[in-house]
């Protein structure tokens, strides 16, 4: 019954059950580390809480999916979840990376997974010809986000899929910005869907977690013997706020999109504002992709007020009031970044600048707040530049 639902629907009830003990409708919260054993090996499926916790099993349900999946793995983090994938490679294997990412994906890589022998190439990949160059007998991955952390550069899914088949290469697509509300990389021919579900999935700033969803067995066996062999595993009550979270995931997402097209309409029409980067607008360079592989256009913007330095930029973020200066994004409460000193600022200067993240740089995680508060409050704060 439950694989013919819709995606409004699955959020609520994908993969899930009432409670086997009592029947409970919102999956408890198993805060325990161990199960007992009737005898070695006799228990109720259940032995200990990193190989497996009831909790996280409905969370992985659910997070199968609502990516349509068949197997979830929910771990510590974002990152742990990238490590994971990148723990399937071997010295000596290579990986494409899209060039502009979130700043910890690439430290991850360069700064721990190239010490063990792993070898990166960072490419615009919003022209695919740039991942076919850099394809040998070596490319094991190519790591897709999409839209970019924090450009909104997008990438066509389905193109990137049939170039990584041809060539018997891993597809892995970080979902964050995009939600399955928006895109669903499984169906445009990804393997690997990750999140950091901390974001939008959580929805609520109230917990950090990352997730895994694919469709093949073996794929599957392999992550889940890395996630048990390493451990960084989602602890039962971030699970349960997670499950939580994505409950509501449709209805935000559908705030957030509106929302996040007012201010970057409002952005874009603002005489102190350069430029403004959203996938929506059609003069966007790969507007016709996003309008192919999403079904609208999220509530992540950058942009560059006019003629600002690194100070002015820092100046119009900190006299935001309703939106937050924070790290992180797709909570239900605005937030503002400065890319170059925040959530970028692992990426070597001259290489962030290539990506297009400039010191004059402000990221945006529009909320679901009234959009006219919104406006208001970024009236104000860019009214300090004039
Ligand atoms: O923070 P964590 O849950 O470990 O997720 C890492 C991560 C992975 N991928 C994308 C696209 C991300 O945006 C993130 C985390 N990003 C931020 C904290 C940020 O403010 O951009």
């Amino acid at each position: 019954m439950k694989k013919t639902l819709r995606f409004n629907s699955k959020t609520i009830h994908g993969g899930q059950e009432p409670d086997k003990a009592y029947g409970a409708v919102m999956p408890p919260i198993y805060q325990t580390s161990t199960f007992a054993q009737k005898s070695p090996g006799d228990h109720k499926g259940f032995e200990y809480s990193r190989s497996g916790n009831p909790t996280r099993h409905a969370l992985e349900k659910s997070l199968a999916s609502i990516e349509n999946g068949s197997f979830g793995l929910a771990f510590a983090s974002g990152l742990a979840a990238i490590d994971a994938v990148l723990k399937l490679l071997k010295p000596g294997d290579e990986i494409i990376s899209t060039n502009d990412l979130y700043g910890g994906s690439y430290r991850l890589f360069k700064k721990i997974f190239e010490d063990f022998g792993l070898r990166f190439h960072f490419v615009g990949m919003q022209d695919i010809s740039h991942i076919s160059e850099k394809i040998n007998g070596k490319t094991r991955l190519i790591w897709v986000e999409t839209p970019t952390n924090p450009m909104m550069n997008v990438i066509d899914i389905a193109a990137v899929s049939k170039l990584a088949k041809e060539n018997n290469i891993l597809l892995a697509v970080d979902n964050t910005f995009a939600t399955p509300y928006l895109q669903q990389p499984l169906d445009l021919g990804a393997d690997i869907v990750m999140h950091s579900a901390t974001k939008y999935l959580g929805g609520h700033s109230d917990l950090v977690v990352g997730a895994l969803v694919v469709r093949d067995k073996e794929l599957a066996d392999r992550l889940y013997f890395i996630q048990n062999a390493s451990g960084a595993v989602c602890g039962p009550m971030d699970s349960y706020l997670l499950l939580r979270g994505i409950k509501t995931l449709h209805v935000r997402m559908q705030r957030h999109c509106e929302n996040g097209e007012q201010i970057a309409r409002f952005l874009q029409a603002h005489p102190a504002v350069e430029k403004v980067f959203w996938p929506g607008f059609e003069s966007h360079p790969n507007h016709h992709i996003a309008r192919k592989q999403m079904s609208d256009f999220g509530g992540m913007i950058s942009f560059v007020p006019k003629g600002a330095t690194y100070e002015d930029a820092v100046k119009v973020v900190e006299e935001l009031k309703v939106f937050t200066l924070a790290e992180s994004l797709g909570g239900v409460e605005s937030l503002a970044g400065h890319p170059a000193s925040m959530t970028h600022a692992s990426i070597p200067k001259a290489e962030r600048e290539k990506s297009g993240v400039t010191d004059a740089l402000i990221r945006l995680s529009v909320g679901i707040e009234d959009a006219e508060d919104l406006k208001e409050d970024l009236e104000q704060a860019l009214s300090y530049l004039s």
